[in-house]
Order: C-alpha cells, then sequence, then structure tokens
C-alpha cells in the first residue's frame, strides 16, 4: 500500500522502533487478506477451523485461562489532572503511564509481525465517523478487527492528509496478568494495552476508542458516545420508531437489539442497527440521531439459542469467531443454553480439556463470544449505514435487578430521565472479572466505559437535552424481577415486544399511563399482558413500587452522588429530592388522562 499520511507513517516507524517486529503488515481488508489472515491464524495455533459445513468459513480461538474478560483494575484513564478522570476511572498521570509502558512495549514484537489495522468507525461520509489505527501483533485481533469495523482502505479515504486519527498499540505480550495494563490517552488520542488477547481490553476499537475515548471526544464535541444499542421498531404500517437502549455489559442488551416479534406481534418487524455501542448527535431539526460506530457483533455464547435470540444464531451460522466455547467431536461448538445430547462423549470443554457435565464446570467460559459480521444479521438494516443515522424516539436505560425495579417507567422529563440513567444500579456478570450477582452502580450502563470524570458526564448529558427541541423520551426497564424462588417474573426476550409496543405508543402519544412517584407506568389497559401465563401478583410484583424501600434506595443514591463532590451536577440532587418528596407524599393516586386503572395498585402509593 503507498501510505501518503505522514502522520500515520511517522507513528507507524515510531512505534515499530519502540516493539521492533520482525516484519510490519498494513492491512487493506480485502477477503483474500483476509483469508491469509486466517491461514496464519491456524497454522500459530491460535485459530482451531471449525466443521465448514455447520460452520462455514468458522473458527474457534482458546484463549488463555486468565485472559477471559475485561480487566477493569488494570484500566487506566490518563488525563492531565486526576478529576478530569474522577472517581469513576483508574487514574496514572500521562508520563507515569509513557514511563511504565515504554519498558514494557519495548521489543515486545520481536519474532512478530505487527499489523496496522486502518479502521473507520461509523459510516464512510457522515459526520459522525472517526478514523483509528491500530498497531497489534495478535492475528486473533487482525481477524476480529476486520469483522468489528469497516477496516482497510475506507480508513485511508476518509483521512486524506489529516493528522487527526485514534492511535491504538497492542501487544499480547507475555498475556501476563501481573503486567497487564489498558492505558488511555484522551489528549493525545491513544490507547495503549498490553498483556491482553481479549475482546474489550484488544479490540481497541470497541470499549477504548468507541466509548472511552469518543466520549472525551463527545464531550469536548457537544455529542454522545454510549454502550447502547439501536433496534427500529416497524409497526404493520411501515412507520419505524428507533429505540436506544443501554443495558450492562451480559444483561441482554444484544437480544433485545434483534427481538423477533411472533403471535399477535407478527406484524411487526425488528430492524437493528447495533447492539453495543451507539454515537447520538443533536440533528439541525432538533432531534436526537444516532449510528452504531461498528460493524460486528462481539455477543456472549452461552444462553444465545432459538428461544432467546434466533436472529443471532442466523447471524453466526458462518464467518463467525469463537472464542472460549465448548468443541463438540465433529468440530462443531456448544455451550451452556444449547440442547445438551444425551452424549457428550469427546465435548471439549473452553480451555481444550475433556468436558465431564458432572464435574459441575462449565463447557463454555460464561463470558465466551462470537464474533460476527453484522450485515449477515437477518434484521439488519441498510439504515446502518446511513451517513445521516437514525432518529431517536426512546432511551431505554435497563439493568439486572431481582428486586426493586419495575418492569418498565418512563421519565417525566430529560432530566428526570437523565437522573433514572445516573442512578442505573445492577447486579453484575462475567463480562469482566471479578464476583457476579453483586449490585454496583453503573450509570448509564457506562461505569467501565465513560472516559472521563462522569459528573462532568452526567453535566453534558443535561446539555444535549438544552440543545434537543424534541427530546427521545427516556424509560427505565428490568426484565429481571424475581419472585420468592428465585424465578424470574417476565417471561423476557420475545415478549420484550409488549414493552417495546407500550413504548412506541407512548412517543405516538397513544398509550395511557399512570403517574407514580418513580415516573409513568403503563396502565392495565395500556401494556398487553393477554395470552401470557402472569398470575396476578407476579404482575403486581413486576409493577409494585415499595414506598419505604425506595425511599430507602433513593436516599443511598447520595452515597454514590457524594464521590464527585462539588463537580456533580446540581440538577440531580434536585431529582433524588423531587422523588423523595414524591414518595412521601400523601398515599393517593395521581392520576394523568382520562382515569386509566392503575396496573400495580400497590399498597404503598395507591393507599386505596
Ligand atoms: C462487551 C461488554 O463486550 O460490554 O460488549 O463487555
Ligand atoms: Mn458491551
Amino acid at each position: 500500500m503507498d501510505i501518503t499520511n505522514t502522520a500515520v507513517r511517522s507513528w507507524v516507524e515510531e512505534i515499530a522502533r519502540l516493539t521492533k517486529p520482525d516484519r510490519i503488515v498494513w492491512l487493506n481488508g480485502s477477503d483474500e487478506e483476509y483469508a491469509g489472515l486466517l491461514a496464519e491464524g491456524v497454522r500459530i495455533g491460535q485459530l482451531i477451523p471449525l466443521n465448514p459445513d455447520q460452520h462455514p468459513n468458522s473458527y474457534l480461538h482458546r484463549s488463555h485461562p486468565q485472559d477471559v474478560a475485561r480487566t477493569e483494575q488494570c484500566t487506566y484513564v490518563c488525563t492531565m489532572s486526576q478529576d478530569d478522570a474522577g472517581p469513576n476511572n483508574n487514574w496514572m498521570a500521562p508520563d507515569e503511564a509513557y514511563a511504565t509502558l515504554r519498558p514494557l512495549f519495548n521489543g515486545i514484537m520481536r519474532g512478530r509481525t505487527m499489523y496496522v489495522v486502518p479502521y473507520l468507525l461509523g459510516p464512510a461520509g457522515s459526520s459522525f465517523s472517526v478514523v483509528g489505527f491500530e498497531l497489534t501483533d495478535s492475528v486473533y485481533v487482525a481477524v476480529n478487527m476486520r469483522i468489528m469495523t469497516r477496516m482497510g482502505a475506507i480508513a485511508f479515504e476518509r483521512l486524506g492528509d489529516s493528522p487527526r486519527f485514534v492511535k491504538g498499540v497492542h501487544s499480547y505480550g507475555a498475556l501476563d496478568p501481573q503486567q497487564r495494563y489498558i492505558c488511555h490517552f484522551p489528549q493525545d488520542l491513544a490507547v495503549w494495552s498490553i498483556n491482553s488477547g481479549y475482546g474489550g481490553n484488544a479490540l481497541l476499537s470497541k470499549k477504548c476508542f468507541a466509548l472511552r475515548l469518543a466520549s472525551w471526544l463527545g464531550k469536548r464535541e457537544g455529542w454522545l458516545a454510549e454502550h447502547m444499542f439501536i433496534t427500529g421498531v416497524e409497526d404493520p404500517q411501515g412507520r419505524t420508531t428507533y429505540i436506544a437502549g443501554a443495558f450492562p455489559s451480559a444483561c441482554g442488551k444484544t437480544n433485545l437489539a434483534m427481538l423477533k416479534p411472533a403471535g399477535q406481534y407478527s406484524g411487526y418487524k425488528i430492524w437493528c442497527v447495533g447492539d453495543d455501542i451507539a454515537w447520538l448527535r443533536v440533528g439541525a431539526d432538533g432531534g436526537l440521531y444516532a449510528t452504531n460506530p461498528e460493524a460486528g457483533f462481539f455477543g456472549v455464547a452461552p444462553g444465545t439459542n432459538m428461544k432467546t435470540n434466533p436472529n443471532m444464531m442466523a447471524t453466526i451460522a458462518k464467518n463467525t469467531i469463537f472464542t472460549n466455547v465448548a468443541l463438540r467431536p465433529d468440530q462443531t461448538v456448544w455451550w451452556e443454553g444449547l440442547d445438551l445430547p444425551a452424549n457428550v462423549d469427546g465435548f471439549l470443554d473452553w480451555q481444550g480439556n475433556p468436558w465431564d457435565p458432572a464435574s459441575g464446570h462449565k463447557a463454555a467460559h460464561p463470558n465466551s463470544r462470537f464474533t460476527a459480521p453484522l450485515t449477515q444479521c437477518p434484521i439488519y438494516t441498510p439504515k446502518w449505514n446511513d451517513p445521516e443515522g437514525v432518529p431517536i424516539s426512546a432511551i431505554l436505560f435497563g439493568a439486572r435487578r431481582s428486586t426493586l425495579v419495575p418492569l418498565v417507567c418512563e421519565a417525566f422529563t430529560w432530566q428526570h430521565g437523565v437522573y433514572l440513567g445516573a442512578t442505573l444500579n445492577s447486579e453484575t456478570t462475567a463480562a469482566a472479572a471479578g464476583a457476579t450477582g453483586v449490585v454496583r452502580r453503573d450509570p448509564m450502563a457506562m461505569l467501565p466505559f465513560c472516559g472521563y470524570n462522569m459528573a462532568d458526564y452526567f453535566g453534558h448529558w443535561l446539555n444535549v437535552g438544552t440543545r434537543l427541541t424534541h427530546p427521545p423520551k427516556i424509560y427505565r426497564v428490568n426484565w429481571f424481577r424475581v419472585d420468592g424462588q428465585g424465578q424470574f417474573l417476565w417471561p423476557g426476550f420475545g415478549e420484550n415486544m409488549r414493552v417495546l409496543k407500550w413504548i412506541v405508543d407512548r412517543c405516538d402519544g397513544t398509550a395511557d399511563a399512570a403517574e407514580t412517584p418513580l415516573g409513568y407506568l403503563p396502565t392495565l389497559e395500556a401494556l398487553d399482558t393477554a395470552g401470557l401465563d402472569l398470575s396476578t401478583e407476579a404482575l403486581q410484583t413486576l409493577f409494585d413500587v415499595d414506598r419505604d424501600k425506595w425511599l430507602d434506595a433513593a436516599r443511598r443514591q447520595t452515597d454514590f452522588f457524594s464521590k464527585f463532590g462539588d463537580r456533580l451536577p446540581r440538577t440531580l440532587l434536585d431529582e433524588q429530592q423531587a422523588l423523595i418528596n414524591r414518595l412521601k407524599e400523601e398515599r393517593r393516586p395521581r392520576w394523568k388522562g382520562a382515569g386509566p386503572r392503575l396496573l400495580r395498585m400497590n399498597a404503598g402509593w395507591s393507599g386505596s
């Protein structure tokens, strides 16, 4: 390739001088090149070819057993001042970080190839889009980047002579967890990552650039980079309403993004624009527009099946890279959540050892993944490539909460919605290393991904709201509430369409809601529960607003807010106080509209 951009050339030379690779290979994104990279991955044992009939052009990768998830404790935001990174980030001064990293990178690529991966995040010709480069010694990273981004010549076309591109430097090093660093340098638009090959740590386009650096860029330039899916809901009349939704990792965001409407909803169509990241801008008409900067899915395998996500099952039927799933003797893949055949002889677990189900350990790692091109999704929409993005009518903030939080609740205003997002908390999952099932605050599902002080981030959200003449409605949703036996109350998956339908109708102004202290909840008539095997008690629990527990929860938000000191926007404290006041108000129902019946006549609120 003839590289005329001098800034790119001199940066690549500089990193090569430090890392000392045997060879430098500039990638152009072609099919032939991709085939060659896959063959190289097989040759060096990083990729195992799968059964070509069952999984055409697909491969399995087994990672180092201690390199299976994002490692937040090794992830740093290296702003000049610690306050700019905020209490939500690990911080290191840029000089100190470079001084730590340079010796680690010195000569690390000796005997290896350095791949230069040029890519564009966002559609060609779009004001949303930004160019990035990743320099990596991992062929696994290179092939995943080919799936996850618009990779190759398209990036050079966009860049021209400009020196403005995101500089990612990655080496899997020795995969040593003690020396693992993922360091972000917003001022330099740079990320340096060493000693991990795991997606979120090593595919630097994803969490590192498209969220951490992009959120920081968005703050400076007036846009938002969010951990959100983007989905269009087309009604039988052909009108499409776009929804964006933030959920913490491994909380069903991907399944919701490509939900398959069934039964009475089979006249509806769902269009998937993206499942993980949304870049949002205020449009000339004062609406909010979104684009998915990525070009592929990096989804969680366990639990994905024909019931939970038939569209994803079709998406990963070919050209897919699986990581840390189980392997059957016929070279097909398996994970928990797929039917377990009677005979598991010859199954290898995610580490390649014979698997004995009686041992109690899982065959696939709980955070095992697949990487597949977005355009293979049966409900992919060309809108994904629209330079203008898609207009967003509703934003969802969802989390995994077994208690307290109702199935769905609409914010009164944009700023109340920002408060609902800012106070999101969720039970932790296997997507990050550490204990699972522990409730932690995860504002806007961005706690691990916001590249600057979250107090400023909340302020930025509030500011964006002031520029929106018709802001999207904001919702908090929770599919994960359980009964006394720990069973999920709401069937979830395809049935979430019922909730989306209520939301779409609210956006159209045609669905009823009842006003509660938390926000607007659906009325009994407005949420379609026909044909669901839901007891009255289950329905009541799903919409229960326990006044005392909520008061307690609202007061406990102070601990979180106080971490941000004076930087926290006053508006959030006002919203917290307003919630507390509403919860303390006299026990009487407050109706909005022509007296619809409240879905949940909870003792705490209705007091009747
Ligand atoms: C992801 C994550 O990989 O959120 O998308 O961890
Ligand atoms: Mn994610």
